[in-house]
């Protein structure tokens, strides 16, 4: 009770300059806020064509890689996430499911594949794998690899140990966000602290396997908060490789169902500063475009992303199917990476 009666009051907009002197304890993620709230600050004009001007010196402009996620565990998940579907604490209609087997998984990869895809993204509604849930995943990552494409594994907090076996397995990337910044953290997940999903991140890095870690906008967080979020993304060393920005997904039984959705120019606006911030890694227009026009797309593409989930599921909820998604390309005359 004194904790939730401190939180509203250090969430009051007129505290925010006081609650942004707090600093964080990493110094680069302190100095590198600052940097990121005066990048969103910008006129949007100015922003976007400073964001498109790294992502020129940086990769070419025109090209957009494409992963294919596939839900490999769905629901039940122990975690209390409130945004997520798959928590078996939240009533939306999720039910909990035995893992895929080893073929569908791979018919699911080929398909990927065949339709354009690169990277191919297991994921599994877990606070994280057990030893004998990691076995069955172990040889789902050789079998996607076999195929040629790019592995990348969802599996929740990972266990000394657990990080190498994946790499061993043949895993390139590992998928564990941030989500958002470390003081709005607790008013969305309280299973699992923002340190744990620092120490995730740093056995990930340690064993050899890229780091895929980025986070959730639209979630009722403050503009301050997203500079938070993305100086933390941006504090990473070295930099994570891929950065996925998802724009919360609202599903009916989750307790963020019904927040004010975010202006789109703001998501615009945090996809160009993440551009800025992390010049060299591959940023991921996420979750969310099922209900984004294809304008916003597009600035979101000039603002410097270069990466999409492709196909026409994410994990529980929809995706632009591939056809719209071809569609677009070819009007922007995008190529797949
Ligand atoms: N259970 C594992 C974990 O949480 O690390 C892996 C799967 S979890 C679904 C992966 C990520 O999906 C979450 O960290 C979150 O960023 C994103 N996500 C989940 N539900 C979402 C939603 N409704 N809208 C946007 N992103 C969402
Ligand atoms: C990420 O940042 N977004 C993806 C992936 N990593 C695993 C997941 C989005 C999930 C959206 C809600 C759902 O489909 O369940
Ligand atoms: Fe579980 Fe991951 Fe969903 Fe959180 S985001 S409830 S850990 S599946």
């Amino acid at each position: 009770m004194i904790i939730s009666n401190l939180r509203t009051f250090l969430r009051n907009p007129a505290l925010d300059q006081i609650v942004h002197l707090v600093p964080p304890a990493n110094p680069r993620a302190r100095a590198l806020r600052e940097t990121a709230l005066a990048l969103l600050d910008l006129p949007f004009n100015d922003l976007v064509f400073q964001a498109q001007t790294v992502h020129r010196e940086n990769f070419d402009p025109n090209r957009v890689q494409r992963s294919t996620l596939l839900s490999i565990k769905t629901g039940g998940c122990p975690e209390d996430c409130g945004y997520c579907p798959q928590s078996a604490r939240h009533s939306a209609g999720v039910e909990n499911e035995a893992m895929l087997p080893l073929d569908e998984v791979v018919r699911n990869a080929k398909a990927a594949k065949e339709n354009g895809a690169t990277r191919f993204c297991m994921g599994a509604a877990w606070r994280g794998p057990r030893a004998r849930d990691l076995e069955p995943v172990l040889d789902m990552v050789r079998e996607v690899k076999k195929l040629g494409l790019e592995t990348c594994c969802t599996l929740g907090m990972l266990k000394d140990g657990q990080a190498e076996q994946l790499r061993e397995a043949g895993l390139d990337y590992y998928n564990h966000n941030l989500d958002t910044a470390p003081e709005f953290y607790g008013e969305v997940i309280t299973t699992r602290d923002y340190q744990d999903r620092l120490d995730t991140l740093e056995r990930v890095r340690e064993a050899g396997i890229h780091v895929c870690s980025g986070g959730i906008v639209g979630m009722g967080e403050s503009r301050e908060e997203r500079a938070g979020l993305l100086a933390q993304l941006a504090a990473l060393d070295p930099q994570p490789e891929s950065v996925p920005i998802n724009q919360l997904v609202q599903v009916e039984g989750t307790p963020l169902a019904g927040t004010e959705a975010l202006p789109w120019a703001e998501f615009v606006r945090t996809i160009a500063a993440a551009r800025i911030l992390m010049p060299k890694s591959f940023v991921r227009l996420s979750a969310g475009r099922t209900q984004m026009h294809e304008a916003v797309q597009a600035l979101c593409y000039l603002a410097g992303a270069n990466s999409i989930f492709y196909g026409d599921k994410l994990l529980t909820t929809g995706n632009p199917d591939v056809a719209r998604d071809d569609a677009l390309f070819a009007a922007l005359g995008l190529t797949a990476a």
